[in-house]
């Protein structure tokens, strides 16, 4: 069994996520800390640090925001809790303590924490778990209390959240005097098993259970819940268990449906549960869930939930590209999955969609500067249409500053200063490897040092000082777009490297290793051509351009208008250029030859001439920098000429 690694044990120092983790750690924690307390201007009210002080009895006012406003502050801290790891800073440490003081000031002499019931519906606590996210927003300040004591060895977050997460087990459950119960928004699940991991205590990995067992025993719990209710509500319809996976128990799930941040939240705790517990039944039910959504349900981007209704996962292969939501929460909800699943086995498809995932869908979320936020990921942006034309308005075609509903952007800070747990495992004879990051890693058998030239180059030096003379095995994670024939592995400067030594996606490598050993890994990096299943009806005569785990877009700003009118030759003929300045500044870019098509009939909406087709060279750019240089159009799937 793994032991989860810690944050300290690795320091990232790579040319591309170095930068993002100096973005996050300068620009975006001091720019959300501002927005929290009500400081920046023009962006949406937050109000979030002001309800605890309110809850706290240190200022006096209204809760305002979303129910789960509390929700922000954790998530902030918990980014600020790897933040400290990645870039101590003595001032920012003070701060977020001064904000753990307060948070341990609004919390109720029973241990209950939250502060919309505190301040605004006392009497309504624990009424309306379908809504209310009390449970959800327990879950986040566990995640931060387990990551702050983690960081900085202070445990009074932890404290309060033993405080809470006690009187959450007094309250729910089975046994006699509980109230049966499960969260309208999983999350309290993962809060609890990391409460269990960081302090051993088997009583919050059994609520974690009973919450994951309880969930759809009684598809009509939030139906029966909402009939108790005299008072308002949120207009959440109880009926629609499938929305919160309470259609069915998690041993019976089979496909992804619903609330997709819910969805891989719940599947999270559930692969985490069945790893510590060794449950095969649990995790038969998570493998199931995980084919279902990387065989079906997936963007090319790592993007999970098709449609805005709900938030939701759609039907199987329905993955429209313009109307999609692909919320960034989600997509960081299937890293968390993916990580969990990765304790239980080693399968190269799991690190591969980590990879997917982290360098597209996620961080498109956030603007190059730092400072602007996409909650939902398009594929295809049309100005004018996406945002505005009806069905189109959740699909912002450029970043705001700050969301009412603010969950993704802390999000994103809690991801990214926390990479370093998702690129390495360690168990008793092996170091895994997930990810080419460059990074500094101490273990216990060996410190690792990784020089990377990822995601625009193949080439990774894993350079290797033992700490015993134990024979041990680094097992390096291969991309799957990696044919093995064009991988060279040199131990030393050696080739000596062959097939047999890859096995479900990790290259192993079974040694005794010396004090300075370095392992080479050289793969060509040819930009490909991908197709989407001839289900998936949107993307059908259209092809995605990916080189390494990097997927490409084609905006406006390069391309000239109506790049739907834009064709890539059947032929690939590509050109990679450096990309020099601004935005672009040292990504590979890719100038491919292809067609525009010239519509013949003027301003008429109809014509009977074929149209022109032109030669023209077509720009590509990461899409994870797409809407970095004002409004214009994007598009991932381009025609393709036949
Ligand atoms: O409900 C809390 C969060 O707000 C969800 O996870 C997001 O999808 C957004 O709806
Ligand atoms: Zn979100």
């Amino acid at each position: 069994m793994d032991r989860e690694i810690e944050l300290k044990q690795v320091k990232i120092k790579d040319g591309f996520w170095s930068q993002l983790q100096e973005l996050v750690t300068d620009v975006v924690i001091p720019f959300q800390e501002r927005v929290l307390n009500d400081e920046e201007p023009g962006v949406e009210k937050s109000h979030a640090i002001d309800n605890f002080r309110i809850a706290a009895g240190l200022a006096t006012g209204e809760f305002y925001g979303m129910v789960f406003q509390d929700s922000d502050v954790a998530k902030w801290l918990e980014g600020v809790a790897y933040s400290l790891v990645v870039k101590p800073d003595a001032d920012l440490e003070a701060r977020a303590d001064a904000i753990i003081d307060i948070v341990a000031r609004a919390q109720q002499e029973d241990g209950y924490l939250n502060t919309y019931f505190t301040i605004k519906e006392p009497e309504h606590r624990w009424q309306n778990l379908l809504e209310c996210h009390e449970l959800y927003c327990a879950g986040h300040m566990m995640e931060a209390a387990v990551a702050y004591y983690e960081a900085t060895g202070k445990d009074k977050l932890l404290h309060v959240m033993e405080r809470m997460a006690d009187h959450i087990i007094d309250r729910f459950g089975d046994g006699e005097g509980k109230v049966k119960g499960i969260p309208g928004h999983q999350e309290v699940e993962i809060g609890l098993m990391r409460m269990y991991h960081a302090t051993g205590k088997e009583k919050y990995k059994d609520m974690a259970r009973y919450f994951l067992e309880e969930r759809g025993k009684n598809p009509d719990f939030f139906k029966e819940e909402a009939a108790k209710r005299d008072w308002k509500h949120f207009g959440m319809i109880p009926e629609d268990t499938k929305y919160n996976q309470s259609h069915a128990t998690v041993y019976e799930q089979d496909e992804a449906v619903g609330h997709s941040v819910r969805a891989v939240y719940m599947y999270t705790a559930m692969a985490d549960l069945a790893a510590e517990d060794g449950d095969e039944q649990l995790l038969a039910a998570c493998r199931r869930l995980w084919n279902n959504i990387i065989q079906k349900k997936m963007y090319i981007t790592g993007g999970i939930g098709a449609t805005v209704a709900g938030e939701s996962f759609s039907v199987p292969y329905e993955l429209p590209n313009d109307t999609v939501y692909a919320e960034t929460c989600a997509s960081i909800g299937l890293v968390f999955f993916a990580k969990q699943m990765l304790k239980s086995e080693k399968s190269g498809v799991y690190a591969d969609v980590m990879e997917r995932a982290l360098y597209n869908g996620i961080i498109s979320g956030m603007q190059r500067d730092g400072k602007r936020f996409f909650y939902v990921n398009p594929l295809e942006v049309n100005p004018g249409t996406s945002g505005v034309a009806p069905g189109y308005e959740h699909v912002v075609p450029e970043r705001p500053g700050w969301y009412a509903c603010a969950c993704c952007p802390p999000n994103l800070v809690r991801m990214v200063t926390s990479l370093g747990k998702y690129a390495w495992d360690e168990d008793d004879d092996t170091i895994w490897s997930h990810l080419f990051i460059g990074s500094e890693v101490s273990f216990g058998k060996a410190d690792i040092r990784v020089e990377s030239s990822y995601p625009w180059e193949g080439r990774v030096a894993y350079h290797v000082a033992a700490k015993t003379e134990d024979v041990f095995t680094l097992a390096i994670h291969v991309p799957s777009y990696i044919h093995h024939a064009q991988l060279e592995v040199k131990i030393n400067g050696r080739v000596e490297i062959t097939d047999a030594a890859m096995k479900d996606g990790y290259l192993y490598l079974e040694r005794t290793w010396g004090s300075d050993d370095e392992v080479t890994l050289v793969f060509a990096m040819p930009v490909r051509k991908i197709y989407a299943n001839t289900k998936v009806r949107e993307d059908v005569g259209c092809v995605a351009i990916m080189r390494g785990p990097v997927v490409y877009c084609f905006e406006g700003v390069d391309n000239g208008e109506d790049i739907q009118a834009l064709f890539i030759d059947k032929e690939l003929s590509v050109q990679t250029v450096a990309g020099a300045e601004g935005v672009l500044a040292g990504m590979t870019l890719l100038d491919i030859a292809g067609k525009r098509l010239t519509y013949a009939g003027g301003d008429e909406l109809y014509c009977d001439h074929a149209p022109q087709m032109e030669d023209v060279t077509l720009r590509a750019i990461p899409y994870f920098a797409w809407g970095n240089r004002g409004l214009n159009q994007m598009r991932v799937w381009m025609h393709e000429e036949r």
